[in-house]
């Protein structure tokens, strides 16, 4: 490293312990100069400040009720064409099955998301998590990312302010961070063209959380991005929280290249890359309370060694993943409490179990029951 280099990431680490906001600037330092370690140790010491020694897990499921899907986003190796043999769409009956599993294993989220049906209206959207909620009142509904929401906005022409409203008043629970993909048109025009954009995404999650709504969200690297269209995404999405504060966790996704277009030609992002993104997205997201190491798109081991270099949560037991599977992912399909608990202290960190607005959740003995103890843990 030169010295002009290294004085650079000098300044950054002084930055780093005093609190300071990094820049765009340092942003790209960090990404091209700084060294694994450097980034894990100050990665880390922000980890540390905002969530102690705790590593959170939760209990949950996923629902994918359709992989019929207008869109054709080049990295998606889910989804399928209206008449396509794979195409399916859930009935009500499976649906609620889903949900009575997830209720009998104990667990206290279900995350909805899927394909945009070209011939589905909205209330079938909307009816799933009525459906749901009225059946299984205690499970948390984190529901339909922003793509989906802009879509259901374009269905009806009514704005989705008045979508979110309508859905929170049947059982919504929260969104989750998908469809965020790379902020910047550059790359997305490539990506997932005519999909909602960067402004359609950010404006929805402005209006959850000015509803008082909490949201994720995400950023999918390694394909054909730069460090600066990542950056890029980073500042936008804080630029957001401090407007809002609303976001809860930001979940760094690594791109799997299998069974899908944008893949041809493209490997798998290595452990180093998954690290440093990790770890650059701790620094650079300073109002950001938790990042998440989800361990069905990293794989188990680096999940877990991310708990040093900025992560603060693992995700969940999570069951019936489709997403990543069908783009190559080798990860199991299922984690049980005791492989997330053993993980997270053999990473030296303290597990809990959280709900999916973070408070801490206690079992008893036998793992059925379970109390909300309200304790809010993120130090800020
Ligand atoms: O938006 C699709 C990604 C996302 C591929 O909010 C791919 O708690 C890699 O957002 N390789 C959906 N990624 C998943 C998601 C998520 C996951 C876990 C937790 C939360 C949360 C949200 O999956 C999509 C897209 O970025 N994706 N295909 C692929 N081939
Ligand atoms: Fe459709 Fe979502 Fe796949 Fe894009 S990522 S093609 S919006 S299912």
């Amino acid at each position: 490293m030169s010295p002009e280099h290294d004085k650079r990431v000098h300044e950054i680490r002084d930055k780093v312990h005093t609190g300071t906001r990094l820049s765009f600037d340092d942003g790209l330092v960090l990404e091209r100069q700084a060294d694994l370690f450097t980034l894990g140790e100050l990665a880390n010491l922000v980890r540390e400040r905002k969530n102690g020694n705790v590593a959170y897990y939760n209990v949950n499921t996923h629902l994918n009720p359709t992989n019929v899907c207008v869109y054709r986003c080049q990295f998606c190796a889910f989804r399928a064409d209206l008449k396509a043999e794979k195409a399916y769409v859930m009935s009500d009956e499976q649906i609620l099955n889903r949900a009575k599993e997830a209720t009998s294993r104990g667990c206290t989220e279900l995350h909805i998301v899927g394909g945009l049906h070209h011939l589905l209206p909205y209330e079938w959207y909307r009816d799933i998590i009525r459906n749901i909620h009225a059946a299984y009142p205690d499970l948390h509904l984190k529901a339909w990312t922003a793509v989906e929401w802009d879509w259901f906005e374009r269905l009806t022409k009514r704005p989705t302010r008045e979508l979110l409203a309508d859905m929170k008043s049947v059982g919504l629970g929260s969104l989750p961070g998908g469809g965020a993909e790379i902020f910047h048109p550059d790359v997305r025009g490539k990506i997932c063209d005519y999909k909602a954009d960067a402004e359609q995404w950010l404006r929805v999650h402005r209006e959850w959380h000015e509803m008082g709504g909490k949201s994720n969200a995400t950023m999918l690297y390694g394909h054909i991005e730069t460090a600066e269209h990542r950056i890029d995404h980073l500042l936008k999405l804080r630029n957001l929280q401090d407007e809002t504060g609303g976001f809860q966790t930001f979940i760094p996704l690594a791109f799997h290249p299998e069974d899908n277009a944008l893949g041809q030609g493209i490997s798998k992002p290595s452990g180093l890359m998954d690290l440093k993104m990790m770890a650059i997205a701790r620094l650079m997201l300073d109002n950001f309370p938790h990042i998440k190491a989800y361990w069905q798109m990293l794989g188990v081991k680096i999940a877990q060694v991310a708990q040093s270099y900025g992560a603060d949560d693992i995700d969940g037991t999570v069951v019936h993943e489709t997403i990543y599977h069908a783009a190559g992912s080798d990860s199991p399909q299922e984690l049980g409490v005791a492989d997330l608990r053993r993980l997270i202290t053999e990473a030296g960190r303290e597990p809990v179990e959280r709900d999916t607005l973070y408070c801490e959740v206690v079992r008893d003995q036998t793992q059925s029951a379970r109390w909300h103890t309200g304790r809010k843990l993120a130090l800020n």
